[in-house]
């Protein structure tokens, strides 16, 4: 394919029609398409898009609303094409060195007068790993803060810390998606695959075909509910309870698998011991499910010769997230369901690059490869590859949100937003905004001005996914390239090229001289070779030969890995995996006179998480205008409102407005939120900032709310 200008609304009539092969920029899957521009002609002032998928390993070719439509946030009109600088209270167009130069200058005197740390960044799961990469090892060498965290801790963290507790290490998918439909029983815990992955829901169908038995664990009867054979359909916030009264049953029926235990776990006598205590009618109530259903899911999942289970934010998404899931994989383990074909565990990765964002340094207590900034040993073979003392690499900062907190105090006097919303995702809106409006200098680098950019005092425009080469890492682990051969329009940057200039503003051009994504990619090997998510192997040259590799991938001789994990061993050094007992916590918050309903929220089909590229794609915002409150009808008859009327929702941080939706498919003392909108309909003004003391995540997934027509007020 040859070099052409650009994807564009404003392609004219002599122009050949135009053809790209990219990957979708929303989901983890990460779908390959094939865009073809036809040029504008006499009968339609406007080109013509047709978009296809292309067949591949994870989508076999599929592609769901969202990537069918991704060109059009693309061509929109509100694409940030030069850099912006506030002037009297306005954000106005600048040139690049002006914009830089204020960066700069700010970094520079915020340091000088307050220290290194006062400067913060905060990173995102859709930057491809180089970008990631860098951005780690701009905090450390170029300015050599220690705060940096990203927003993959919203999503990720709780999977993520117990994966690395459990077996040792933390990727995704411990088997490969064609892996599911060997699967003889299926458990999908608070997942809704069929809206947020749905060119997977084949690999399940395909299952169920194959005479699988699915569980899904979910308050609503979602379209993946849809699905199951057992709905357990549990009271939010109850995961941890639910998992210990099936551990119960395994354990009472006999359906653990004892060779297993004892040969490749440890701490199985703790947990034995722990469940003891259990009492299923206790878990039933806890959980709002009947005591039989319960009986019938660990029956069906114990007796199966294989099977998956799979989490996602509605269990990790809560204060007790970290053990939650632990609690999951206490059964994956008592059951020896890991390590073999059929067999496994799968955190359903978020974002498009949620899974190698989270491998390579954006988190404030890691470096490159997972390797981990509190080890002395990893220390000092990271500074090593950047060419440093290992002294001067900063020690550990804190999560996404804690860092809100600091920038809310004055701690953190100067932020640099890449690849996030912040100010719609965290939890507990209202504070992080008036922090972001106090803080002494924002500076966001994005593609369109979102909520957070419009605040900020620069803003840098980026490339998009169809301008920019890199690598990004899908949900099961498979590392893939995604070239590029368009030329970026207006005058936008790639993230990792910004950094590179930035740095050189700060005297360090000597650690950042690169010259392509290529160049920085060859640097990510070496920094994660030996490491636990090791890239060492895998070369631009393989991805284009081999379409895809999965690390852990220490040798670039191609028959390494496989994608199939812990066939003989755990990560662990003994190379066992640790069995843990979990205690049956509450919900964070428990409903009362005053917040009487419990909130959960999520997503929907045709949005992708703060809305900042699907609201300004036409297709998918005509799906859903304005945010919605789903309740049952019963509920809503208690609260007097009507179908369709708009609502306040009230709880202890802070209050919203949404329409609502009646459904019976949602239990009556709970409603769902979807997660798409900013200003004053943005879910997370009522969310609680309560954090999992294990990993920070925050609890999301259950407020505590009341509900009023604004009719009624
Ligand atoms: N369409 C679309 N797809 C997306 C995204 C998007 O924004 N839009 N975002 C991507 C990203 S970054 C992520 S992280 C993933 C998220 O993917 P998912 O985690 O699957 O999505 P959610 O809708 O947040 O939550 C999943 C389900 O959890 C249920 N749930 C709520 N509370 C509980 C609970 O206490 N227990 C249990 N068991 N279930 C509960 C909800 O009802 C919901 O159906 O999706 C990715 N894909
Ligand atoms: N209540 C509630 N809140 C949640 C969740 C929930 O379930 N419920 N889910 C949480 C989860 S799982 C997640 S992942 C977070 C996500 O929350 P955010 O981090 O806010 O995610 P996005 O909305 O994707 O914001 C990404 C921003 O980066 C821009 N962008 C996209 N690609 C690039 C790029 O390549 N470079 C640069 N520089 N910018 C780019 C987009 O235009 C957008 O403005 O939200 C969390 N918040
Ligand atoms: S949103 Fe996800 S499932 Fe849909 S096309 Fe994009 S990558 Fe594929
Ligand atoms: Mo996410």
């Amino acid at each position: 394919m040859r070099a052409m200008p650009l994807l564009s609304s404003k392609l004219s009539s002599e122009q050949e029609s135009l053809q790209v092969d990219t990957q979708c920029p929303f989901c983890s899957v990460q779908c390959k398409i094939r865009i073809t521009q036809q040029p504008a002609s006499s009968q339609s002032l406007r080109p013509a898009y047709a978009v296809e998928g292309i067949p591949n390993a994870a989508s076999e070719g599929r592609l769901c609303v969202k990537g069918m439509n991704a060109h059009q946030h693309l061509t929109s009109a509100e694409r940030l094409l030069h850099p912006m600088v506030k002037k009297d209270g306005k954000l106005v167009p600048a040139t690049w060195k002006e914009a830089l130069r204020k960066i700069r200058d700010n970094f520079i005197t915020v340091q000088q007068q307050y220290g290194p740390d006062a400067v913060g960044l905060y990173g995102g799961g859709s930057l491809t790993n180089e970008s990631a990469y860098l951005l780690g090892k701009f905090a450390r060498v170029a300015l050599g803060t220690k705060y940096i965290d990203y927003n993959g801790r919203f999503c990720m963290s709780a999977a993520a810390s117990a994966g690395n507790k459990t077996f040792g290490v933390d990727r995704g998918l411990t088997c490969r998606l064609s892996d599911i439909p060997l699967a003889r029983c299926i458990i999908l815990a608070g997942t809704n695959i069929a809206e947020c992955q749905p060119t997977l829901m084949p690999y399940f169908t395909r299952a169920k075909e194959n005479g699988a038995t699915i569980i899904v664990i979910d308050p609503r009867e979602t379209a993946t509910a849809a699905l199951a054979d057992i709905h357990l359909q549990i009271r939010p916030g109850t995961d941890a309870a639910l998992s210990n009264g099936l551990l119960k049953v395994l354990l009472d029926e006999k359906l653990m698998d004892p060779n297993f235990i004892a040969k490749r776990t440890k701490g199985f006598a703790e947990l034995e011991e722990h469940l003891s205590s259990i009492q299923l009618d206790e878990i039933a109530e806890m959980t709002g499910l009947a005591k039989e259903a319960i009986q019938k899911a660990a029956v069906a999942y114990g007796k199966a010769d294989t099977g998956i289970i799979f989490t996602a934010r509605g269990v990790e998404q809560q204060t007790d997230g970290h053990v939650a899931v632990r609690n999951f994989l206490n059964m994956v383990l008592a059951t020896g369901k890991i390590g073999k074909p059929g067999c496994g565990y799968g955190a359903v990765t978020g974002q498009g690059n949620g899974q190698g964002g989270r491998e390579h340094g954006q988190k404030s207590d890691q470096l490159p490869g997972y390797r981990s900034i509190d080890n002395e040993q990893d220390r000092a073979y990271v500074a090593g590859v950047w060419g440093i003392d290992p002294a001067e690499l900063p020690g550990k900062g804190v999560s996404a949100y804690e860092m809100m907190e600091l920038v809310h105090q004055g701690t953190i006097r100067s932020l640099f937003v890449m690849g996030s919303n912040p100010v719609v995702s965290n939890p507990n809106a209202d504070l992080v905004e008036e922090g972001l409006a106090k803080v002494d200098f924002l500076a966001v680098a994005d593609m369109f001005l979102s909520e957070t950019a419009r605040m900020a005092d620069v803003v840098l425009p980026v490339t998009a996914y169809l301008e920019n080469d890199g690598t990004l890492t899908n949900l099961e682990g498979r590392v893939l390239l995604r070239e590029s051969k368009l030329t970026p329009p207006g005058e936008t940057r790639h993230d990792w090229e910004i950094l590179c200039e930035l740095a050189a503003g700060l005297g360090k051009s000597s650690y950042f001289a690169f010259r392509s994504a290529e160049d920085i990619f060859n640097e990510l090997r070496e920094a994660s070779r030996g490491g636990l998510a090791d890239y060492y192997g895998i070369t631009y040259e393989r991805l284009r030969k081999e379409g895809g590799v999965y690390w852990p991938c220490p040798s670039t001789d191609s028959s390494v890995s496989n994608g199939m994990m812990f066939e003989r061993t755990f990560a662990h050094a003994d190379g066992r995996a640790v069995f843990f007992p979990v205690p049956s916590g509450q919900p964070q918050e428990t409903p009362d006179d005053d917040y009487p309903l419990t909130m959960t929220n999520g997503r929907v089909l045709s949005h992708y998480l703060t809305g900042v590229q699907t609201r300004r794609s036409p297709s998918l915002a005509a799906r859903s205008v304005d945010n919605f409150i789903e309740l049952h009808p019963l509920t809503a008859k208690k609260y007097k409102i009507e179908d369709g009327e708009w609502v306040e929702v009230r709880s202890r941080r802070g209050s919203f407005h949404a329409k609502s939706r009646y459904t019976d498919k949602i239990r009556e003392d709970s409603l769902f939120v979807p997660m798409h909108w900013g200003g004053a309909q943005n879910v997370n003004k009522a969310t609680s900032p309560e954090l999992d003391p294990n990993c920070k995540m925050p609890g999301f997934k259950t407020s505590t709310v009341a509900i009023i027509p604004l009719r009624l007020q």
